[in-house]
């Protein structure tokens, strides 16, 4: 199977490179190192440098035999993203330079995925919006005019559906209204204007397939935490980009990251918001159990791909038990919430279908946590304890 990543060079598109390759599917990724030019940009620092793409590709080809194919390139722009599913593709990096084919499964990472990056003014609004629309809309008309039978597998959020009253299910829910029932996709309501975007992406998406028969297959995915994959440890030129800046940071990437600097946890408000998260290894599985088990013509489906759910508070709690194991004196902090979101709230989201397909999860354990901790301590010295709070204020 060829499987085409786009978004190749981020937190999750690298290791998902990388895992593909190792399971013997062909493999081409494309990004504008997007993420690479914002932190540049925000200044917003990272636990360590990362090769470009051509040169872990490079590294990768040397250790496993296997080639990734490479293309830098920004997809909102038509003809790029058209270029990899009509052959007139112009290869960064490429053993064969010999065009693949068309993708069987092409895996949507090619998203600003930051909600702080989203709300820092009217620009970033606008970036956002453009890269992520653009690329989604750019997508479905490659996919409907060059490789209809193609399985677009695109990563969405479960920030999509907020925090509603009533339980989460996945994706759909079936309404009763005047005696009469239909199914509908789920009541979304976002808590950023990133998270905005990811629900017209579905939008978009869901037109697509009931127009033009398109698969899809939504994943709907929550804060993702970890470091280490199969893969990244063959060379340390094959680790993944890791944020722990306010902006690109995931929480629990950040708290540990705190813990070992001493400074106090960043809690927002009361700390009581719940979120589903999952290990980024976990991420890896759900988009191979995903890419096997391919959407039908005609069929938006949706999972929730999360593995447990976590109050801030809880999280917090956690990193202070090992991080004090480890002999870190960790303090925890109550912060201004500069996000506009619920601190106290129900939230039971459903999470099955990805296990009914085989994804045995990984979950947060405290030794899970301290091996977390191990890695990011041979980076300790890198860590800038000015980039860990701004205050991007919605
Ligand atoms: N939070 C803190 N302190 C911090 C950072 C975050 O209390 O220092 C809180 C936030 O207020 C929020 C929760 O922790 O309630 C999660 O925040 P986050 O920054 O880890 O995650 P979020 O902004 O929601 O976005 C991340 C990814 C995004 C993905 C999303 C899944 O950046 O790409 O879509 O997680 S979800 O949260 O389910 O929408």
């Amino acid at each position: 199977m060829h499987v085409l990543i786009l978004g190749g060079d981020g937190y999750l598109g690298w290791p998902t490179a990388m895992f593909f390759s190792k399971h013997g599917y062909d493999v081409t990724v494309a990004d504008n190192y997007f993420r690479r030019h914002a932190c540049t940009e925000l200044d917003v620092g990272m636990l360590y440098a990362v090769p470009t793409l051509p040169e872990r590709a490079q590294v990768w080809y040397e250790h496993t035999g296997r080639e990734i194919k490479v293309v830098v390139g920004d997809l909102q722009y038509p003809e790029v993203m058209r270029s990899l599913f009509n052959g007139q593709i112009e290869y960064s990096y490429a053993i064969n330079k010999k065009y693949t084919g068309v993708p069987e499964t092409v895996v949507h990472y090619a998203e600003q995925p930051s909600a702080p990056y989203s709300l820092i003014n009217y620009k970033y609004a606008n970036i956002t919006l453009a890269n992520n629309l653009l690329v989604t809309n750019n997508l479905m008309f490659a996919v409907r005019d060059f490789a209809r039978d193609a399985h677009i597998i695109k990563l969405g959020t479960m920030g999509e559906y907020g925090t509603p009253a009533i339980d989460i299910e996945e994706g759909w829910i079936d309404i009763e209204h005047k005696g009469r029932r239909d199914r509908f996709l789920f009541p979304r309501q976002a808590g950023s204007l990133y998270h905005t975007t990811k629900i017209m992406d579905t939008d978009l998406l869901w037109f697509g397939v009931r127009m033009w028969d398109l698969r899809v297959t939504d994943l709907m995915q929550g804060p993702v935490y970890g470091i280490k994959t199969g893969e990244t440890g063959l060379d340390e030129r094959l680790k993944t980009i890791f944020n722990y800046d306010e902006i690109f940071g995931t929480i629990i990437n950040r708290f540990i990251v705190q813990a070992i600097v001493d400074y106090p946890l960043t809690v927002y408000g009361k700390g009581g918001q719940t979120r589903g998260y999952l290990n980024i290894n976990d991420t890896l599985q759900c988009v191979h159990q995903a890419a096997e088990n391919s959407a039908e013509k005609g069929e938006l489906r949706i999972f929730n791909q999360i593995m447990e759910t976590f109050s801030v508070n809880e999280l917090a709690e956690m990193t202070r038990r090992v991080g004090e194991k480890r002999g870190y004196k960790v303090k925890i902090k109550h912060l201004e919430n500069p996000r506009k979101e619920a601190e106290d709230h129900y939230y039971n989201p459903t999470y099955q279908g990805l296990i009914d397909l085989g994804v045995k999860p990984h979950y947060l354990t405290d030794t899970v946590m301290q091996e977390m901790f191990e890695v990011v301590e041979q980076y300790k010295s890198n860590i800038r304890k000015d980039v860990i709070f701004r205050g991007v204020k919605w």
